[in-house]
């Protein structure tokens, strides 16, 4: 497989309602999607870097300039027998793994369309009905959130994931639960406590939450293995892991009993999978989280999803939730049950609505 040019392009994309974590509002989201051209075959990616540094210090703007300058050129005239052997071709750009997941995983795409074989039999899946739960963000007012958690209920979500924040925490939590007292309940706080906040951080054992997802720190370990120590609520670890090092650390050091892998937080496919089996081997299940993506990052991360330790409903849920119309064709459905049945049809079976993309796109460039 020999990689022509790639294409890094933009899109503009209103989302449907807002969505609010601890560290902000996104309304629409500005969408970089990379194509790598080979020889006949086109794949493609969606990058996951947000709209500023916020979630971590890539956002669009970075990956656009990474990709341009460094990643895409050291890519371009490549011989590929397989994606998996890109990410070697780019280690000499220090991070940046949202831009380097992008290029890695538009390779991956075209080789599965290459090979006409499903990619997630190529990534080594075999789970064939995943299980999806959804994310739900910070809202005005307490009605809105339960609005929306009994709506996804009723859709058969099969696990919310409420985001806290202080202010917006245990008395939202207690609510829930009491008015939902069985549902599957889990909580993603994006680094808004600090270790002082111990006594109540405690507090949140009292909702029999699956877990806690990144407490402290973006980028910290240490504390959250003497967190999780002094919380009876399993601490699942989402911005830290960045690649599969980290997760060996934070297994080590017991600083989480659950881990979320998004596979451009930690730089594509390969090492998605690498830290999949770590985890499996140490008996940490994992799940998929999720970036507001479009379906083209959806599909592939239902595609990851079938790999065997994935055994939490992951954030990969319908695209109707967050797009009036999405960029792929069948959008990403999910059934009654809260599940995404996954079909045997070459590369990610979502079409790509080039026309629609067209339309959408603010800039694009070639490199050759
Ligand atoms: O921390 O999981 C997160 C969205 C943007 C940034 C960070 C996160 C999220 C989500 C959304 O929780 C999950 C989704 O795409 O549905
Ligand atoms: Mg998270």
């Amino acid at each position: 497989m020999k990689v022509e040019a790639v294409t890094i392009r933009e899109l503009r994309m209103p989302l449907k309602y807002f969505f609010e974590t601890s560290f902000g509002r996104t309304v629409s989201r500005r969408v970089l999607l990379v194509t790598a051209h080979c020889e006949g075959v086109d794949g493609w990616a969606e990058c996951v870097a947000g709209d500023g540094p916020f979630f971590s210090y890539e956002w669009v703007e970075t990956a656009w300039a990474t990709l341009r300058d460094f990643l895409a050129p050291a890519m371009v005239g490549a011989i590929l027998s397989a994606a998996k052997e890109s990410a070697a071709l780019m280690s000499r750009v220090r991070g940046h793994n949202m831009a380097k997941a992008a290029l890695e995983n538009a390779l991956w795409d075209a080789e599965a369309r290459q090979k006409q074989q499903p990619l997630w039999k190529l990534l080594g899946g075999t789970v064939r009905e995943i299980a999806c739960g959804v994310s739900i963000g910070i809202q005005d007012s307490h009605e809105q959130l339960f609005g929306k958690i009994e709506t996804e209920l009723n859709a058969g979500y099969q696990r919310i994931k409420v985001k806290v924040k202080p202010g917006w925490d245990l008395d939202v939590l207690s609510k829930i639960r009491q008015r939902w007292p069985k549902i599957l309940l889990s909580c993603d706080a994006n680094s808004a406590y600090r270790p002082s906040d111990l006594a109540h951080l405690r507090k949140f054992d009292d909702f029999d939450l699956l877990m806690i997802e990144q407490p402290l720190w973006d980028d910290d370990i240490y504390q959250h293995s003497r967190l999780q120590r002094e919380l009876k609520t399993s601490i699942c670890l989402d911005e830290s892991i960045r690649q599969a090092r980290a997760a060996e650390e934070a297994i080590e050091l017991r600083a989480c009993r659950i881990v979320n892998i998004k596979v451009g937080r930690v730089g594509g496919f390969s090492e998605a999978v690498a830290i999949h089996d770590l985890c499996q081997k140490h008996g940490i299940p994992v799940w998929c989280g999720g970036m507001l993506e479009t379906g083209i990052g959806r599909a592939h991360n239902i595609a990851l999803s079938t790999l065997p330790n994935f055994r939490l409903p992951g954030d990969v849920s319908a695209s109707k939730r967050y797009w009036a119309e999405d960029i792929v064709e069948p959008e990403i459905e999910v059934t009654p049950r809260g599940t995404i049945p996954v079909r045997d049809v070459a590369g990610t079976g979502h079409e790509i609505r080039t026309e629609l993309i067209q339309k959408l796109t603010v800039r694009a460039e070639t490199i050759r």
